[in-house]
């Protein structure tokens, strides 16, 4: 009996330390890569001055977005999104993550759209048709938010846009490591079509101004970022795929904004 319980003892303690070992896990996923970009390290401070929240909960590279890679599986396609650090999951939510947002904006030649998603702040110069939005909210939220803050989205130089239609809530995010994998259903999108893309990361925060992403303001906050404005002109994206600095051309003071326009990374 003391036997078998020193063996199960001894098991368990073996299990235990394999567990505490964490190693980044690479993806499970099967399929074929069709697409990969590697974008620049420690560039996860918008246009180079933006700085973290306090919150613990905002890890620091957390939103330095790392690389993207769309792997084809039967019926999905995959975008693996890789950030500078590990996710964490203070409040031990069903999701797997709190801190972190993105918006992946695809371009299928049609061009619909000029501005990106309520509070974002930038616009994408070679227009874009479909968002995925990935964020720790559920498909109701998804609806009762998303959907209703995004009909009439404009600055002080373009006209309204009513970008509802071009929104995609994923069929399923599971964090591994130190990545994101987001899935869509290719009844959803149509990859062979797809000249561009555009990934922003974004802090989460169910009380800001836009649609709960983070805020950028002057001063670093315990739920804010700093070394932006105060007014809503400034991007609340803090990295984006390629060179960041096109986020600096913005107008934000009392009564005038206007937003930064980027462009897409070309895929074909
Ligand atoms: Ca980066
Ligand atoms: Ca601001
Ligand atoms: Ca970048």
């Amino acid at each position: 009996m003391k036997r078998i319980s020193k063996i199960l003892l001894a098991l368990s303690i073996l299990s235990l330390s394999a567990c505490s070992v964490i190693e980044p896990k690479s993806n499970n996923i099967q399929g074929q890569s069709l697409f990969f970009y590697k974008d620049k390290i420690n560039d996860d401070n918008g246009y180079g001055t933006y700085r973290y929240p306090t919150d613990k909960k905002y890890t620091s590279k957390s939103l330095d977005i790392n690389s993207i890679e769309i792997i084809e599986t039967e019926k999905e396609y995959n975008f693996i999104i890789t950030v500078g650090s590990f996710i964490n999951n203070y409040s031990n939510n069903d999701f797997g993550w709190e801190a972190q947002m993105f918006d992946i904006y695809l371009n299928f030649n049609e061009n619909k759209y000029y501005n990106t998603v309520y509070g974002r702040n930038l616009k994408i110069k070679d227009k874009w048709d479909k968002v995925i939005v990935v964020a720790p909210i559920r498909n109701v939220d998804f609806k009762t938010k998303f959907l209703k803050e995004n009909t009439d989205i404009k600055d002080n130089t373009t006209s309204y846009e009513n970008i509802t239609e071009g929104l995609i809530y994923p069929d399923n995010v599971v964090v591994q490591g130190d990545k994101f994998i987001v899935s869509v259903s290719k009844d959803k999108i149509d990859y062979s079509k797809l000249k561009g893309i555009q990934v922003f990361s974004m802090g989460f925060d169910t009380s800001s101004k836009g649609t709960f992403n983070t805020e950028v303001e002057e001063f670093v906050g315990v739920n804010n970022f700093g070394g932006g404005t105060d007014y809503n002109g400034d991007s609340n994206v803090i990295d984006i795929l390629g060179d960041n600095s096109l986020m600096k051309n913005y107008v934000s003071e009392e009564g005038n904004e206007e937003f930064a326009e980027i462009e897409l990374i070309k895929v074909k």
